[in-house]
């Protein structure tokens, strides 16, 4: 018999599912008819579940065997890594090793790997990363499901990960910026990922003091890295800054559609405070926020590029940079005033409007777009700034206001014409209207909710259906566990005619902060690598080793073994060397069946890889201690996996 999800109805209107339950059966409470099968009613009795709850279980219980419809990539906050989650089920699928060694994925321990965290990481040995926000490539300003970036706020870098096997492939970093917080967002085709500064610092590097020099050496910058989406890398070079005014910028979105070409950026310290509260000024907090209005930044990327093309730039820490005077007067940097601390900064999917939220303000802004570029081409401007930045009029760059309540931040859409936004002190995600900016519903969350995401809500085709509400409180939630408590990811029907939610899934690792959902069957990742493929640089790697070919060199550099591992066994299983020698491991996983990975570890050389299915990956330490030191397989690969292992033996001097 076939079960009507809708509603669960078949709970009380009695249909009944005895067909698969065999069990007795006996009413559901109020039904007329034929009870549904006494086995469910009697589990929801007993774990005292109510119909909603069911419903919600049905809506999201994925069965073995069924894969999710969505994907979400949330950042990892201070674990440095990016987390993969399918939706409806809210199983977590993979934790990508980003910015922070992780061991599990032999991440950081291999060559490649210890090199990609160790560059443009400031020439220092840094072992986390506050992620932010990820940002999936786009065409035509839809996800395209091949690449995803994400920014590190605390040292100011940005990641490629490259979806085809979902591992990190580049890491950069400029000197312009010394914290970032809008980033990682990508102009519509992926032209560019952007990165801007949060906290200001002197611009280019080195000391200045902000007592005397804040106003004049300080200053913050967006940095148009351009994606070279055949090479799947960033392309240093190619890319460009303009710089920015001491404000702290905040958030970022590129315009789409409408709004094709232009960048905006919210700013939070029009005031230029910069602390010093045992040296006679006041705090940040209040420092910062004595004004009514702040600056929105609106950006002309697509004239900044022309610009850029024709030499109208400056070399400072080797980014071609379109400083502040020039990006003023050639139109490229305009500033419209937001109200007092603005947080999330949001383009709706037809490009036409921007919604900002207020932390302190109860309103969220939607500021029209044809409005600010009409005033931007008759250059009729309100003011300027003291650093010479127009301003435009407030009022007439507005479409208008929504009364949301208390604390919004950030806004996702629908594709029925809805926005919602995430209220952190008021503690609900608020739905409104686009058409006539009326707030047509609200769903508690629990509790403070951050960042929202929803299904492809954030493109020019979101698809609605889901939310993700990324809760920074969660006191009652789950079973205590000690005073650092997880975030709290819920799961929000958007089907309903009232926003419900469906699932809590506690994330017990690094505050996450934004994330994004695309739809699964948007991503096609490989299998297997090609026999002999680095990672780490997608190429052939020279020192892969085909089956037949191990061999140990001795080299002026050290000695250099060209290893294969396949089921179940390394070839060669020993390694002889004199203690002091360097040793090079050259490992290539000759498996080509899904799955099949091997790890290769060594007793007390900090030595640990995975190394997947065709997978080559090269290990490099000193062999400064003599003795005998097992090493092995340290992934359960076959049956006769624990017989997968050999000995590093280094004699003695
Ligand atoms: S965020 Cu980074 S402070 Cu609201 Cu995008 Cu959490
Ligand atoms: Cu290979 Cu265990």
């Amino acid at each position: 018999m076939r079960l009507p999800l809708s509603g669960l109805g078949w709970l009380t209107a009695g249909l009944v599912v005895a067909a698969c339950s065999g069990g007795k059966q006996s009413s559901a409470g109020g039904g007329s008819g034929p009870a549904p099968s006494g086995g469910v009613v009697e589990l929801m009795k007993a774990r005292g579940l109510s119909e909603a709850d069911v419903t919600a279980a049905l809506k999201t219980y994925t069965p073995t065997g069924k894969f999710d419809e969505y994907l979400t990539f949330a950042s990892g906050g201070h674990s440095g890594q990016v987390v993969v989650i399918g939706v409806p089920s809210m199983r977590i699928l993979k934790y990508i090793a980003v910015f922070t060694p992780e061991p599990w994925q032999g991440y950081g321990f291999d060559d490649q790997t210890k090199g990609l965290l160790a560059s443009d990481s400031h020439g220092r040995n840094l072992s986390w990363a506050d992620t932010h926000h990820p940002a999936l490539s786009e065409q035509g300003g839809d996800y395209d499901g091949k690449f995803l970036f994400i920014g590190d706020k605390a040292n100011a870098r940005v990641a490629v990960i490259d979806l085809a096997d979902f591992t990190t492939k580049q890491i950069v970093s400029s000197q312009l910026i010394g914290s970032d917080h809008g980033a990682a967002f990508v102009t519509p085709n992926t032209d560019y990922v952007i990165e801007t500064t949060q906290y200001p610092t002197p611009f280019g590097g080195g000391f200045a003091d902000p007592k005397t020099e804040y106003k004049t050496k300080y200053r913050g910058a967006a940095v148009f890295w351009k994606f070279d989406r055949a090479k799947g890398r960033i392309d240093k070079d190619a890319s460009f800054a303009v710089e920015f005014p001491p404000y702290t910028q905040d958030l970022a979105d590129a315009g789409k559609l409408a709004s094709d070409g232009y960048a905006f950026f919210n700013s939070i310290n029009t005031e230029l405070s910069w602390g010093g509260n045992m040296e006679g000024n006041p705090p940040m907090e209040s420092g910062s926020s004595q004004n009514d209005m702040d600056y929105l930044h609106v950006v002309n990327w697509k004239k900044a590029e022309e610009l850029v093309k024709a030499g109208k730039t400056e070399m400072i820490g080797g980014m071609r940079v379109l400083r502040l005077d020039v990006a003023a007067a050639e139109g490229v940097l305009t500033f419209v005033p937001e109200p007092k601390s603005p947080h999330g900064v949001d383009v709706t999917p037809d490009g036409q409007d921007i919604v900002v939220g207020g932390k302190l303000d109860t309103h969220g802004t939607v500021y029209s777009f044809a409005k600010m570029k009409a005033l931007i081409d008759a250059k009729k401007y309100a003011g300027k700034d003291d650093f010479g930045v127009p301003i435009l009029d407030f009022k007439e760059s507005i479409r208008g206001q929504v009364e949301l309540g208390l604390g919004p931040l950030h806004t996702v859409y629908d594709n029925q014409g809805f926005a919602y936004t995430s209220m952190f002190l008021e503690t609900v995600v608020a739905k409104w209207s686009l058409k006539d900016l009326k707030v047509v519903d609200k769903v508690s969350t629990h509790y403070n909710i951050g960042h929202l995401t929803a299904a492809e809500g954030d493109t020019v085709s979101p698809d609605g259906k889901y939310l993700i509400a990324m809760n920074k409180w969660a006191l009652d939630r789950f079973n205590k566990v000690g005073p650092l408590l997880p975030q709290n990811f819920q799961l929000v029907d958007l089907t309903t005619p009232k926003m419900t939610v469906l699932y809590d899934l506690p994330i017990g690792l690094g505050e996450p902060h934004y994330a994004q959902m695309i739809k699964a069957d948007k991503l096609a990742p490989v299998d297997v690598y090609k026999p002999g493929e680095d990672a780490v640089t997608s190429q052939l790697s020279p020192n892969a080793t085909e089956g037949g070919k191990e061999r140990i060199e001795r080299r002026p550099d050290g000695v250099h073994v060209y290893m294969t591992a396949i089921r179940s066994h390394f070839t060669p299983d020993v390694i002889r060397v004199k203690e002091g020698e360097t040793v090079h491991v050259h490992l290539t996983n000759l498996e080509q069946a899904y799955d099949a990975t091997h790890g290769f570890a060594i007793n007390s050389y900090n030595v640990n890889v995975s190394i997947e299915p065709g997978e080559a990956s090269d290990i490099t330490f000193v062999a400064d201690r003599a003795g005998v030191f097992p090493m092995y397989c340290t992934e359960f690969c076959s049956a006769l996996h624990l017989e997968m292992a050999g000995y590093l033996l280094v004699e003695p001097k």
